[in-house]
């Protein structure tokens, strides 16, 4: 389908439609446009933008990358189609390994994922030659490998399931994590909760590992101040505000919730 540019919510559309091609060729699962649809709620309620709270979350979580031994990053479906080229700089410029660890797992899935990564630019993508298996998890997403998730000791998992976050963090992993939602158990047991939309989220992520690449002081500063009680508590405080501002715009007669894009398309 063609969006026009003109369209209030192009970019919204955009992504749909990318979602929904990525269905067609066999690389989302039904449950990811649900899961998509979810995390667009969560996105219209905290004003389709970079809350200040998710800024300092992406900085820790550069920071942590940057520290680590063993960084990896943890990709499926949704992921592959909606930041796959994103997601190949992030890993570049860390330097990170990649695995695709899917919930939904098929073979020819793992596959067409880390050809859209190749794609990308990624090489040698993890995935399709497990060789252990994340304790504690029933579902196929257990599956991991020794020099991916498995080996790592810190891991980005973006539009995660709680019970893997759980499990990782078992294994005492410092477990970065990119969910919309900052009430599921996976915002709730992330060492990093980072509560953003995904391409803006490891965009802003990328350039925080690009600032703090060359000051290993500041990173560290960063690593030890970071506080993820106080970070998800000011993001709920943004949410609280957030809603407290739309109820003054409907007492006012104004429209509750103007998006981005139509402001930008009025300037
Ligand atoms: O490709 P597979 O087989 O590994 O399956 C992937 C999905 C996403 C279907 C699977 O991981 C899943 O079911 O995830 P959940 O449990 O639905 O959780 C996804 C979370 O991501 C939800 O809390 C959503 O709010 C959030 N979310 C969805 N889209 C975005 C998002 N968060 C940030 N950016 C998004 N674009």
């Amino acid at each position: 389908m063609k969006i026009p540019r003109s369209h209030p919510r192009y970019e919204s559309l955009v992504r749909r439609e990318r979602l929904v091609q990525a269905w067609k060729a066999g690389i989302v699962v039904p449950e990811g446009l649900i899961a998509h649809g979810r995390g667009e709620a969560w996105d219209y309620l905290l004003g389709e933008e970079t809350s200040a709270p998710a800024l300092v979350a992406e900085r820790a979580a550069a920071a942590y990358l940057l520290g680590a031994s063993r960084p990896v990053i943890s990709v499926n479906g949704n992921v592959a189609a909606l930041a796959a080229r994103e997601v190949v700089r992030l890993a570049k410029l860390v330097p990170a390994r990649i695995e695709v660890n899917l919930f939904h797992r098929s073979e020819d899935r793992v596959r067409r994922i880390i050809g859209i990564l190749e794609r990308s630019g990624a090489r040698e993508v993890l995935g399709l030659h497990p060789n252990a298996r994340i304790p504690g998890i029933e579902s196929k997403r257990a599956l991991s490998h020794r020099d991916g998730v498995f080996g790592a000791d810190v891991v980005l998992v973006p539009l995660e399931d709680g019970d893997r976050v759980e499990a990782l963090s078992r294994m005492k992993k410092t477990v970065i994590s990119i969910d919309l939602n900052p009430l599921s158990r996976t915002s709730q047991r992330a060492t990093i909760p980072i509560v953003d939309e995904l391409t803006r989220a490891i965009l802003n992520t990328s350039k925080f590992v690009d600032e703090l690449k060359e000051d290993e002081t500041e990173a560290l500063r960063i690593r030890r101040g970071y506080n993820r009680k106080g970070n998800l508590g000011a993001v709920y405080a943004f949410l609280g505000w957030r809603l407290t501002h739309l109820r003054r715009s409907l007492a006012r007669g104004g429209i509750v919730s103007r998006p981005k894009s139509r402001r930008a398309a009025r300037r």
